[in-house]
């Protein structure tokens, strides 16, 4: 009875996959190919380069930015409001967010985990001396890495290695560079090349096409293996040269000449709710590129530099969300759409303006934050959830979905039960790090609305603190947004309690707390550097 009881239980769940194409498991996944029509679902991860989650309708409704096949998988998927990067070592954010990417490591325990320094020394003071360029990388130490030692060759537990190995076929195209090579070299077929320029041939239609052109061929070799497909981006990263009917869509153009301004156009998009003029106190990176010589913009802040700047990176975006339909039309005629996971993000976020910051290296919302959008079997339309999720959970939430045991060097946390709607969040604490300038730079703790960031930078000249309710005050504004000069200018006036709340004494408690939290993760995630304000150990 049992055995027939199972085997009833057995076929009317392979019955279920077939019917609405359900989470497949790894009993699933060994009955594959030949004859077996229950099919493992495909993957196509899309990531762009540089893009704040804030820039999107579906995180701000206000946002000029026309996005429509992106909206389309937030409509028939799920949105998720708490996606994050976990922070970077370097000056190039992109490297250790593409290196999590692939390996679900987190921060401080990838290959190059950044130059570990002697704690607790110089009574107090931080002695690590601003570089003069950005950290040499260093392996960690296998020992301190507890349960989870990354191996030599942790290239071969990374996305397309482990996908290769469950019998996927692995594609991908991406630019080049301030990414993970070992990793990407494990899929089989690569198609990458840095595209950002203004035209098809030089812009982002060029990785559609590496897309389609793969899609073709596995049709014309009418091959039925399920596939993983990388799509990534160039852009809109800078230089934002977009195309000329984009461009004109959103007031702006490539702008090259330092000597003189963009030309004022109303078309152009409005500045964001938290722009400021300058940032109140330095960020402790001295001559990043990003702050100071990204072109179009240099140093500059101002309302037109920056607005044609916004209207470079959308026309660089809607050019993106036009090649993702380009895929999606491809996949619906070749049948595959309804049973591929369709995941969209970025690498991480961007400031350009926000907080007077025009780069990726700071940890307010708009660049700590990534979008992620996930549309595919299973996944109820239109939901969205909290998720805290970073993105070195991606990697085992693949593995996840396609009954593929994930690697033990994972250390990110599968959010297919999010997915599920069993659950809304996979984690309460967040952390993120900025540590590509001067040590040790700036880290923040997030629980619940509460978050924490603290800046310890060009040798102990800047020991800040910030702590915002982000209920209250979700765009993290400061004192500087109370200024009439912003306000004339962005056309937000603040509400009073809209401010950085960790000097005011009502919230001493608050502040204590949160900062012990913060320690707490430092010490979990082995961050090999400590703040002024806390113990050596
Ligand atoms: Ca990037
Ligand atoms: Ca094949």
């Amino acid at each position: 009875m049992k055995s027939k009881s199972l085997f009833i239980a057995s076929l009317s769940y392979l019955l279920a996959c077939l019917w609405v194409g359900s989470f497949p498991t790894a009993g699933h996944a060994q009955a594959k190919k030949k004859g077996a029509k229950a099919k493992r679902p495909n993957i196509l991860f899309i990531i762009a380069d540089d893009q704040s989650p804030f820039d999107l309708k579906i995180y701000d409704p206000k946002s000029p930015l026309d996005t429509p096949a992106i909206d389309g998988l937030a409509a028939r998927g799920m949105v998720f409001d708490g996606a994050y990067h976990m922070g970077s070592w370097s000056g190039a954010v992109c490297t250790p967010s593409r290196h999590m990417v692939m390996s679900g490591r987190t921060v401080w325990h990838l290959p190059k985990g950044g130059k570990r320094k002697p704690r607790g020394k110089g009574k107090g003071k931080n002695k690590a001396k601003a570089p003069a360029k950005a950290p040499a990388p260093a392996p960690v130490s296998a020992a301190s890495l507890g349960k989870n030692p990354s191996p030599n060759d942790l290239a071969n537990f990374t996305m397309a290695a482990v996908f290769n190995k469950a019998g996927y076929d692995t594609m991908r195209t991406c630019k080049n560079g301030n990414s993970y090579s070992a990793a990407n070299g494990k899929f089989t077929v690569r198609r990458d090349s840095t595209k950002r320029g203004g035209t098809d041939a030089t812009g982002s239609a060029w990785h559609g096409e590496q897309v389609l052109e793969y899609l073709k061929q596995r049709e014309a070799a009418k091959d039925t293996d399920p596939f993983l497909i990388y799509f990534g981006f160039s852009h809109p990263h800078d230089t934002r040269d977009g195309k000329p009917e984009l461009l004109k869509k959103y007031g702006a153009v490539n702008h090259t000449d330092r000597s003189v301004l963009p030309p004022a156009n109303p078309k152009s998009p409005a500045l964001q709710i938290n722009y400021l003029p300058a940032h109140p106190f330095h960020h402790g990176h001295p001559n990043l590129r990003d702050e100071v010589n990204v072109k179009g913009v240099w140093d500059k802040r101002d309302e037109r530099t920056i607005r044609n700047e916004l209207g470079r990176e959308y026309a660089c975006s809607e050019n993106i969300d036009i090649q993702i339909g380009r895929v999606l039309k491809k996949l619906e005629a070749m049948g595959e759409l309804d049973n591929t996971y369709i995941f969209y993000t970025s690498d991480h976020g961007m400031a350009i303006g926000r907080h007077g910051l025009q780069g990726k290296q700071n940890l307010y919302q708009h660049t700590w934050r990534v979008p992620m959008i996930v549309k595919g079997p299973g996944i109820k339309a239109g939901t969205r959830a909290i998720g805290n999720i970073y993105l070195l959970d991606v990697l085992p939430t693949l593995c996840d979905l396609a009954g593929i045991k994930a690697p033990a060097t994972v250390e990110g946390i599968s959010f297919k039960p999010v997915l599920e709607g069993k659950k809304d969040t996979v984690r309460d604490v967040l952390f993120g790090v900025y540590c590509g300038g001067t040590k040790p730079g700036m880290r923040c703790v997030k629980k619940g609305d509460w978050k924490l960031i603290k800046y310890d930078v060009l040798d102990g000249k800047v020991h800040q603190t910030q702590l915002f309710n982000l209920a209250d005050n979700p765009n993290e504004l400061i004192k500087e947004h109370h200024d009439a000069k912003t306000i004339a200018l962005n056309g937000n006036k603040p509400e009073a309690h809209q401010l950085n709340l960790a000097y005011d004494p009502k919230y001493a408690a608050k502040r204590k707390e949160m900062e012990a939290l913060l320690l707490s993760e430092m010490k979990r995630l082995d961050d090999p550097y400590r703040l002024w304000d806390q113990p050596k150990d």
